[in-house]
């Protein structure tokens, strides 16, 4: 059973700059208005701050810095893509907390944050360093009724919605690097980690977990990643609220997560191209155990990478990972 004060700011929270009236209150939640106005005063002292207005009601004008279901959900304007979310402190990784509730009968569109990952993963089980407070580290639970083989077509359109909401609140210019990568210059800000339930025919659920560095500092990117990793405030200079960010990525990939579905990944591929990094340039591309030089075409209308040799022969690539040398 949710406590009457979860219950109350979950109320309180529900639409950003809406009043909810005592009484309206006091009838949800079974409490006398003393009881209410005690309340409020408790969550005032923990960082809150509560507007009351008379014949109007309460709203919350501001949330405690610290990170909750209910400051991520305080203006978020999709109409199901994380409206069930979990918030986490610390996970091992939202991925592994995502599965675990997919398979517990999670509902399409349910979403889990985390402040912190102790053994966040990319592909490959390769590590994902998602330090304390410093990043969005999510999962998205969703259960499309496509073919699994398109289910990396997904990973794709993640890539567009979070370029979007780049663009539109922080005036970063990423690029995308096929196939789960965005990129600012020769940095990698985000990754995409697209991972799938299915039986034959039939995808049970897919997971796409997003890691994007909004607050790290110089000091703060590990050794490893001096020369690889960016963040949002590398890039602008200044610190960001995550819960902006998540409200606005979510929004993106609802609308367009609803456009894959209607009308396929063609109506997405050219917003794709659009932020691609290096097309039309010589790259490095490892496939099938090869390696060779190849100009970046674009993708193929499912999604695929086509590539280009030296003998102007094209091929088409589900699989495979690109690169090109530094300084170029
Ligand atoms: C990815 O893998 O880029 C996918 C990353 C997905 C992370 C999210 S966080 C939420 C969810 N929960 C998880 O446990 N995972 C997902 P990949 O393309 O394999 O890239 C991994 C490589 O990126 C590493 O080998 C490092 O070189 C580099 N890397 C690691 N941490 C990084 C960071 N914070 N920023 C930039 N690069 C990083």
């Amino acid at each position: 059973m949710e406590s009457t004060r979860k219950r109350l700011i979950t109320l309180l929270a529900k639409k950003k700059d809406e009043y909810i009236s005592g009484q309206k209150l006091s009838d949800e939640l079974n409490i006398s208005r003393a009881a209410i106005w005690k309340q409020m005063k408790s969550l005032e002292n923990e960082g809150y701050q509560i507007e009351a207005v008379s014949r109007k009601g309460y709203r919350i004008v501001r949330f405690p810095e610290r990170m909750s279901v209910n400051t991520i959900q305080w203006n978020l304007k999709t109409d199901w893509l994380g409206q069930n979310m979990h918030f986490e402190e610390q996970v091992d990784s939202t991925q592994t907390v995502a599965h675990q509730l997919a398979r517990e009968g999670a509902e399409h569109g349910t979403v889990i944050v985390a402040d912190e990952q102790l053994k966040g993963r990319g592909r490959l089980h390769r590590p994902w360093h998602s330090q304390k407070g410093s990043g969005i580290w999510m999962s998205i639970i969703l259960r499309p009724d496509i073919e699994p083989h398109r289910a990396p077509q997904l990973t794709l359109a993640s890539a567009v919605a979070i370029t979007k909401m780049l663009k539109f609140l922080t005036g970063v210019q990423p690029k995308i690097k096929w196939p789960n990568d965005i990129f600012v210059g020769d940095r990698k800000l985000a990754g995409i980690l697209t991972e799938m339930q299915a039986e034959q025919d039939l995808i049970e659920y897919v997971i796409i977990g997003i890691g994007l560095n909004v607050n790290l500092d110089q000091k703060a990117v590990p050794d490893d990643l001096q020369d690889v990793a960016t963040s949002i405030q590398l890039e602008t200079g200044k610190a960001w609220k995550r819960e902006e960010l998540i409200q606005e990525l979510l929004y993106q990939m609802e609308s367009i997560y609803e456009l894959f579905l209607q009308q396929g990944f063609s109506s997405i591929k050219q917003a794709w191209e659009q932020d691609a990094y290096r097309l039309g340039e010589t790259i490095t591309v490892k496939a099938r155990r090869k390696e060779w030089e190849a100009t970046l075409i674009g993708i193929h209308e499912d999604g695929a990478l086509i590539v280009e040799d030296e003998n102007q022969s094209k091929s088409v690539l589900y699989s495979a990972e690109i690169d090109w040398k530094k300084g170029e």
